[in-house]
Order: structure tokens, then C-alpha cells, then sequence
């Protein structure tokens, strides 16, 4: 099966725990699409119905729009009942990275604000400690002086041999986020040992805004693999 096989897979599997009248959250990334394009559909069966989607990013709102998934925000609808996102990285705990998408803003507030929330996911983001992909970590930061951030972030993780990179867009100019900030993205020789600690500390920059240490907040992690689908549970 190609990753995007797993990924509809995952995405499918999750779709089940949907109810008719649910609020749900709706997740970014190539994942959470598969995710968004079901709902359209069953929608259009009749299969569900009168379900509201809170989106996670602008494209994810266009996306549901152009399915005619009837779509509020956090505003209207501060409790939500199920959210389902994508994840960068999955570790044993059922703790993630996120934000590779640049969306992780608006997930962690959509996704605090669920009841459950499910994380699917095809299995090459299994890690065994967050950071350990060797893929970015990103973290939020408003666009002054985010050079002075950058290098307070990087010093934070000297010991984990971390680099840190202003992650830039398709133009070589600096990416900005639905929210009108920029992301400096970290990468970890080695895995990350006090996840809480180091979302605090990082949170505590001033001038940092969020970060993509989602920990404690996935209630489950289907995992698409060779072998078929895993629901991981606490
Ligand atoms: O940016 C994000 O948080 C996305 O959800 C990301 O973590 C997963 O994206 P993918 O499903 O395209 O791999």
C-alpha cells in the first residue's frame, strides 16, 4: 500500500467514531484531508448529518467549504466534541509533534478544546522520543526580532545538538503562518527527555507564541502500517 493508501486508511477508521450532530475538529496536513474529504462525502450519502466543522487552518476551512461541511469557530462552539488531525511524530506515550504544516496554532487551541481527539497517522511517524525523526520541531514566534528568539530557542537544546532554522516559503521569503507569525523551526540530534519541561521552557520566551509539543492531548493514535490498522489508546 503507498503512504497515501495508509494514510486514507487511518483517516477512514477515525471517521467511524463520527456521529451525526457532532461539533468536530477539523485537522491540517495530507492526513486530516482524507479525513475532511469523507466527511464531505457521507455528508452527501445522507450517512451523517447536521455535524459542524471548527477548521484548523485557512486551507482546511477551504477544503471543508468547497464540501459543503457547515463550518464555525471556537468563538460560537468553545466545546467540541471530537477533533481528528494528522501528527509529524508519535511517541509510546501517545505524545506528538506537530506543526510541519504550519497549522499548530490553531490545532493545540482546536484540540484543547475537544473531548477526544484522534490522531491518525501512517506509521512512519513512530518514534521512540519526540525529536528523534530528525525532522523539524516548530515552534510559533511573532515576527519581531525573531532572530533574538531564534537564538534564546536554540540555546535552550545546546545539549541535544539542536539547530534552529526560520523556515522560509516557496520563495525564499519567511513563511507566515495563518496568524501573521513566523515559525523557527528546531532539529534535535537527539530525542527530546522532559517533553513538559520543554514546552514550558520554550513557552516562556517571550515572543514565542506556540510550539509543536503536543503532549498529553491525543486520547488515541491510529497508526496505518504494512500489517494493517492499530488504534493506540492510553
Ligand atoms: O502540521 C501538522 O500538524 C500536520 O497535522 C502534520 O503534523 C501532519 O501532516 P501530514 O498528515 O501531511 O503528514
Amino acid at each position: 500500500l503507498s503512504q497515501d493508501e495508509l494514510k486514507k486508511l487511518a483517516a477512514d477508521k477515525a471517521v467511524e467514531s463520527v456521529k451525526s450532530g457532532m461539533i468536530l475538529g477539523l485537522g491540517t496536513g495530507s492526513t486530516a484531508a482524507f479525513v475532511v474529504d469523507k466527511l464531505g462525502q457521507l455528508l452527501s450519502t445522507g450517512q451523517l448529518s447536521n455535524i459542524i466543522g471548527i477548521p484548523t487552518s485557512k486551507r482546511t476551512q477551504e477544503q471543508a467549504a468547497s464540501l459543503n461541511i457547515p463550518l464555525s469557530t471556537l468563538d460560537s462552539h468553545p466545546h467540541i466534541d471530537l477533533a481528528i488531525d494528522g501528527a509529524d511524530e508519535v511517541d509510546p506515550n501517545l505524545d506528538l509533534v506537530k506543526g510541519r504544516g504550519g497549522a499548530l496554532l490553531r490545532e493545540k487551541m482546536v484540540e484543547a478544546a475537544s473531548s477526544s481527539f484522534i490522531v491518525v497517522a501512517d506509521d512512519s511517524k513512530l518514534v521512540s522520543g519526540l525529536g528523534g525523526s530528525g525532522l523539524a520541531m516548530p515552534v510559533e514566534v511573532v515576527q519581531f526580532c525573531w532572530k533574538y528568539n531564534l537564538v534564546r530557542l536554540q540555546g535552550l537544546f545546546k545539549e541535544l545538538g539542536c539547530e534552529a532554522n526560520l523556515r522560509l516559503d516557496g520563495s525564499e521569503k519567511p513563511y507566515v503562518t495563518d496568524n501573521g507569525n513566523y515559525i523557527v523551526d528546531l532539529y534535535f540530534q537527539n530525542p527530546i527527555k522532559d517533553g513538559f519541561g520543554a514546552g514550558k521552557e520554550i513557552s516562556a520566551l517571550e515572543g514565542v507564541v506556540e510550539h509543536g509539543l503536543f503532549l498529553g492531548m491525543a486520547t488515541s493514535v491510529i497508526i496505518a502500517g504494512k500489517t494493517g490498522v492499530e488504534v493506540m489508546t492510553k
